[in-house]
């Protein structure tokens, strides 16, 4: 791809690593501040390391390498980005990363300790909220520069389908720019006139709900291109092919109809929404794990007739055969077995009755950390070894293979100790999102005390996922920098498998229809609780109601 693609992306992807190692470290100093081992110093407390931890990793690293990852595969499968193209990407990019600095300034100033879900009333500096503002608004400017790169090819090429990748990274924006319209609503109208004290008073309830309304998405806008690596990347570097391209598609369709509209399973032990609402999203939620499963069906059969093909014998000879030598798919492979508990976990969150068990306890912490922290997280890693030698024309050593390998491990292993014993702990009942274990910290700490079930296996489980992180960014450095130029251009390359489209309806690339019906589910989902909340909500001094 040309240069001026490779230097948008390794920009990205240069924040994004930048992010992870301080959100890392943020990690390490909370597992320690948990388990007691760490007094923090004064001027520092726990609440905004947690919102550092949670700003840096679940958006600032994901969101810039996602959006290195769109570039670079944009390019690569629909051809050179035009001048206009370059120029856009560029100004989002500068416009996201302004936003980041203010937020993460008036973090790390002590001025916006209130979490990534940023929960009304807890109030920030308003400039937190204006640096939100931008960021989201950079990713649209970079979104919609990307897709109309992907229009000119369309028109260019009428009545094809486009390619896979560019497919998905379509979806993707569609999905992000729909639910980003709930956080847009919510830090504009509510959040900044509140802060800046332009307005008394917050509606509480209404701020969570358009939180929750794109929070929920915001999730598969982490895991859709952790998917396009699954089903666009993988099958090549195994040597296979796309196990169906209409399944692939639809599995995207289906992420624009479902994610959204079902926000209210996050909410579910909140009194100001009727159970009826409720219910009706927990439904929808049923629906959202439909393309996951489709996934993970579609996995499996690439991995199976791939294994065949190089001569797999017996019900499972096949998966002896796999390259499990070549870190790049073997670093993607253990974060899919790791999405199979996830996933289960969140069946169970989303199952209402139980959700009353597990809300608000340590076990929504494991549940993400075998998600987005390690599926999605590890999926990049597994991305990054390929991708920052095809940006950079370098390669990736033997010797940097080996260190990769032990960097995924280090990471399964901390991550099934950690998560593990915050799944237990939050079956007993420990709380998440405090420093304190409870009313009464000290007695509390002795529920805690099995092998399992216990903090310091979740301060050891985070130790060595800080030491994988700093050996991670080793890599990213050599492979940046100091990895041996490749020889010739296709050393290193950008795997793309072939997918056969020609029996894929046209249809599935209606967008108009697509967002048609995704924007009707959202009607249906959420109009009359919405209108509740506004209607319910208190007057302030002047007996308008509170927005
Ligand atoms: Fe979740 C809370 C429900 C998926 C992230 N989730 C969270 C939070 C985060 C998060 C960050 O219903 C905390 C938010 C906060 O701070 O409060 N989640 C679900 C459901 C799914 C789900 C139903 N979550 C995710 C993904 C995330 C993520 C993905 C990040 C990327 N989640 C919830 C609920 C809550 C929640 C409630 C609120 C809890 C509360 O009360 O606060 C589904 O999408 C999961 C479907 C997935 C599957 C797995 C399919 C398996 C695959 C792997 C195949 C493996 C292969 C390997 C092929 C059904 C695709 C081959 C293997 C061989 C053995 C050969």
């Amino acid at each position: 791809i040309p240069n001026p693609e490779r230097k948008l992306a390794l920009t990205n992807l240069g924040i994004a690593y930048t992010a992870f190692i301080i959100g890392t470290l943020c990690g390490l100093l909370q597992v320690f501040i948990r388990n007691d081992a760490l007094q923090l110093p004064v001027w520092l407390d726990y609440y905004q390391i947690l919102t550092a931890h949670g700003v840096l990793l679940a958006l600032i690293f994901t969101t810039f390498f996602i959006f290195g990852f769109f570039q670079s595969g944009m390019s690569r499968t629909l051809g050179a980005f035009g001048p206009k193209v370059v120029f856009w990407n560029w100004v989002g990019l500068i416009i996201t990363t302004t936003g980041t600095v203010m937020a993460t300034v008036m973090i790390v100033s002590g001025e916006a300790s209130v979490l990534y879900t940023f929960y009304a009333p807890m109030m920030a500096n308003g400039f937190f909220y204006v640096g939100l503002a931008l960021f989201v608004v950079g990713t649209w400017v970079q979104s919609f520069a990307l897709a109309g790169h992907y229009l000119v090819w369309r028109k260019a090429n009428k009545g094809e389908k486009s390619p896979l990748f560019a497919y998905m990274t379509v979806a993707t924006i569609i999905l992000w720019i729909i639910a980003c319209l709930g956080v847009v609503a919510t830090v504009l109208f509510q959040f900044i006139p509140w802060a800046f004290g332009w307005k008394e008073g917050i509606n509480v309830e209404l701020s969570r709900s358009l939180f929750w309304y794109f929070g929920h998405p915001l999730v598969y806008f982490w895991l859709l291109p952790a998917y396009i690596g699954w089903y666009v990347i993988v099958p090549k570097i195994i040597g296979g092919k796309v196990f169906s391209d209409s399944l692939a598609r639809l599995s995207f369709i289906l992420f624009i109809l479902f994610s959204i509209p079902v926000g209210f399973h996050h909410q579910l032990t909140e009194p100001g929404i009727a159970s009826f609402w409720k219910f009706l999203q927990t439904v929808l939620t049923f629906m959202v794990i439909v393309p996951s499963l489709m996934t993970a069906f579609s996995m499996f059969a690439v991995f199976e007739t791939r294994g065949r093909e190089l001569g797999g014998k017996g019900l499972f000879g096949w998966f002896r055969k796999l390259p499990w030598k070549d870190v790049r798919f073997t670093s993607i492979f253990i974060a899919m077995l790791f999405f199979i508990p996830g996933g289960a976990g969140g069946i169970i969150n989303a199952s209402f009755q139980m959700n009353e068990v597990i809300h608000n306890t340590l076990w929504v912490v494991g549940h993400f950390h075998i998600t987005v922290g390690t599926p999605v997280a590890m999926t990049f890693f597994g991305i990054t070894f390929w991708l920052i030698p095809f940006l950079t024309k370098r390669v990736f050593t033997k010797a940097l293979q080996r260190l990769a390998l032990i960097q995924i491990i280090t990471w399964s292993i901390g991550m099934v100790l950690m998560s593990t014993a915050q799944h237990v702990l939050g079956l007993f009942g420990a709380p998440r999102r405090t420093a304190y274990t409870g009313y009464q910290h000290e007695d509390a700490l002795a529920w805690f005390e099995g092998i399992i079930s216990n903090h310091v296996t979740m301060a050891v489980g985070g130790s060595i996922l800080f030491l994988s992180a700093s050996l991670l960014i080793f890599i990213v450095v050599q492979l940046a920098w100091f990895a041996p130029m490749a020889e010739s251009a296709t050393q290193e390359t950008f795997p793309i498998a072939e997918s056969d489209a020609r029996e894929t309806p046209g249809i599935l690339e209606n967008w108009t229809v697509w967002i048609g019906v995704a924007l009707v589910l959202i009607a249906v989902a959420y109009t009359i609780p919405v209108a509740d909340m506004i209607q319910h909500a208190p007057p302030d001094s002047d007996g308008f109601r509170t927005w």
